[in-house]
């Protein structure tokens, strides 16, 4: 099981690489768009494009694994997690960013085993910013070991969250509530507008927490694995287990951190994925 895992990392990554090609082709902003569920929710033909390059190869070198992936389940195919191996992709995470040509954008690619993630890759080759975590082998950044900090209360930290892709007036109102909670007792609030390189920042110490609600399983997928082999937590942001279906995420720095933040936060149930 191990060799596998040290296989399936490895033939992962070079995919990831290589499509990563094709977000570069557009660092100046990608302005061909469509809309999905409203207008701040946008594909390009790059998340596509990125997506069929990772499950064409992944599927031809491991042809019984299965795939939950961003593109594919908006366009109305299935999202079901089972104990087999899953690759759970987000093509273009910060899609709203490559649209813009600001340069927060990355590939994330999660490997769930029992429905555990046991491998991510979260790439932005935009800034060359490339983190991997396996199972047991820790979290890197660009190949150095990275780790949470040391942060325990929320009066000392600096938390990353989304206002998110909706128009939903309850989920907006949450969002608000939430950030003027955070900016009242905290050091500072920061939205990279990626999910998944806000969890990257938790994981390099460079944020202390970060909680997201209506985010989907490709979006934090990746960001779980490499919190926790940082040395992180990461939970339900009312303090249950992390359930990658939700479309709720907190994970922080340390236990104390992430207890303290469920105890505040407003809370928010999106329809599961
Ligand atoms: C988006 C994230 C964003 C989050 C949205 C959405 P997309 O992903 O990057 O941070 O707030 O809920 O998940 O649509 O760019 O892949």
């Amino acid at each position: 099981m191990g060799d596998s895992i040290d296989e399936y990392f490895e033939v992962a990554l070079d995919l990831v690489k290589t499509a990563g090609n094709l977000i570069n082709d557009h660092v100046s902003g990608c302005k061909t768009f469509e809309l999905k569920s409203c207008d701040i929710d946008l594909v390009t033909e790059i998340d596509k494009k990125v997506e069929d390059t990772l499950i064409g190869g992944l599927s031809k070198k491991f042809p019984t694994h299965k795939f939950i992936g961003e593109e594919t389940v908006s366009a109305g195919g299935r999202c079901e997690l089972t104990d087999e191996p899953t690759w759970v992709i987000d093509p273009v995470d910060g899609t709203m960013n490559f649209v813009h040509g600001f340069p927060h954008s990355c590939i994330s690619l999660g490997l769930l085993i029992n429905k555990e993630s046991v491998v991510g890759i979260i790439y932005n080759p935009i800034l060359n910013q490339l983190f991997t975590a396996q199972k047991g082998k820790g979290a890197f950044c660009n190949g150095r070991q990275i780790h949470v900090s040391q942060t325990k209360e929320i009066s000392k930290a600096l938390v990353t969250t989304e206002t998110g892709t909706s128009r939903d007036e309850e989920k907006q109102k949450v969002v608000f509530q939430n950030l003027q909670l955070m900016i009242a007792k905290g050091h500072g609030i920061r939205c990279l507008g990626s999910a998944a390189l806000n969890m990257a920042m938790v994981a390099l110490g460079g944020a202390d927490a970060n909680y997201e609600f209506g985010i989907h399983a490709w979006d934090i997928a990746a960001g779980d694995i490499l919190v926790r082999e940082a040395g992180g937590v990461c939970i339900d942001p009312a303090g249950g287990p992390f359930d990658v279906l939700s479309r709720r995420v907190l994970c922080a720095s340390t236990p104390e951190l992430a207890a303290e933040m469920a105890k505040v936060l407003v809370q928010f149930y999106p329809e599961r994925d």
